[in-house]
């Protein structure tokens, strides 16, 4: 089932709105084949794995296991059910992590291949398999993706100077962010970021594509200030509060920001009907403060850098401190890279 995992997270940012899975065919302690659901509307993870078998290990397909990260579809969608592969080809065992979320199949494929005479095992590293499909399981939940919150500090705790581009973390942590921007689907950053630092928002340091770009402009400041600056070609949505006066260019969007108390959560259900299943938040300060106090996030990346953010006198009163993490903020994982720490922090998952 570990395998399944890993090889599941081989597609991480090329599935959604789609979930990751991986398979694994093993016969008396013999893998015979492996896949893993590599791109939304292609081949599940089970089919891969089969196609993987070699013409002369097919005949012990009968007598193995089929080990699967997610409970096998039964509804012809984008590509066939799987329950009638693992049944045409009669597996004889079907070992799964975790139910699909999705409410036609949820238990559903299990009693398909129960009712075919297949043994079935569920809930094999429960845990972890649930961790992997969590942006389904909240959008199912809670009709909004996964989010994760990103955030540089100094070793004083500040993530900047007001009004000042200043680097916090070193060059590969700008890498491994790029990474997380390909596994994300979206990334939002919030107006005053965007003015100061000018960022692309795009994935330039790691392999595959870059997300969608999230504009939140809640004084209506940016569609002035987009069309002067070479974007990138990114899909980009902006959410404003004013309608574009200057025509934008082609590759942005405009949406009205909501005005009305809970306009983060509406944002939140306007991005899951685009099928964004993960969000990557990349502040400022003021953003994160916003998605911590309406409760909207799942997983926070907090960067320290070793050094304390030097500043003059005049600078003091600009500094701006992290946000506080909230209560629920479970520390997971810390790692290092180059000078700077990372922790991961999570917030538990209703099981
Ligand atoms: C599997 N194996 O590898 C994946 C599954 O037709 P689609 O591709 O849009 O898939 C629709 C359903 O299949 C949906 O319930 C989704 O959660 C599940 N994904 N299922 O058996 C896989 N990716
Ligand atoms: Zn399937």
């Amino acid at each position: 089932m570990r395998r399944c995992f890993e090889l599941s997270r081989l597609a991480a940012g090329s599935t959604s709105p789609n979930p990751l899975v991986g398979a694994v065919i093993v016969h008396q302690g013999r893998i015979l084949g492996e896949g893993w659901h590599k791109k939304y509307g292609g081949a599940h993870a089970e089919v891969e794995a089969f196609r993987s078998v070699a013409a002369e290990d097919r005949r012990h397909i009968p007598e193995s296991t089929l080990y699967v990260s997610l409970e096998p579809c039964c509804i012809h969608r984008n590509t066939p059910a799987c329950t009638d592969l693992i049944r045409r080809e009669r597996f004889k065992r079907v070992v799964i992590s975790v139910r699909d979320p999705h409410p036609e199949v949820s238990g559903r494929g299990i009693e398909i291949l129960k009712s075919a005479g297949i043994e079935v095992v569920e809930g094999v590293l429960a845990e972890e398999g649930r961790e992997l499909i969590a942006p389904q399981r909240i959008y199912y939940e809670e009709n909004r993706p996964y989010i994760l919150l990103k955030c540089a500090q100094s070793a004083n705790g500040f993530m900047g100077i007001r009004g000042r581009r200043v680097p916090i973390t070193g060059a590969l942590s700008q890498r491994l962010v790029h990474r997380w921007r390909k596994e994300s689907d979206a990334i939002l950053t919030g107006s005053g970021t965007f003015i100061v630092d000018n960022p692309l928002l795009t994935n330039r340091l790691w392999f595959g594509e870059s997300p969608v770009r999230i504009l939140l402009d809640r004084r209506g400041r940016l569609a002035q200030i987009l069309p002067k600056r070479p974007q990138p070609h990114s899909p980009t949505l902006l959410f404003s509060s004013r309608p574009p006066a200057v025509p934008l260019p082609s590759s942005v969007e405009w949406l009205p920001y909501p005005e009305e108390p809970h306009a983060l959560q509406k944002l939140m259900q306007e991005l899951a009907a685009r099928n964004i299943r993960r969000l990557l938040v990349e502040g400022g300060a003021e953003i994160l403060r916003s998605f911590l106090q309406a409760g909207l996030w799942d997983e926070i990346r907090l960067g320290t850098a070793a050094s304390s953010l030097a500043h003059t006198a005049s600078e003091k009163e600009l500094l701006i401190p992290t946000p506080q993490l909230p209560p629920e903020a479970r520390w997971e994982q810390s790692f290092s890279l180059e000078n700077d720490r990372w922790d991961i922090y999570k917030r538990k998952l209703p099981v």
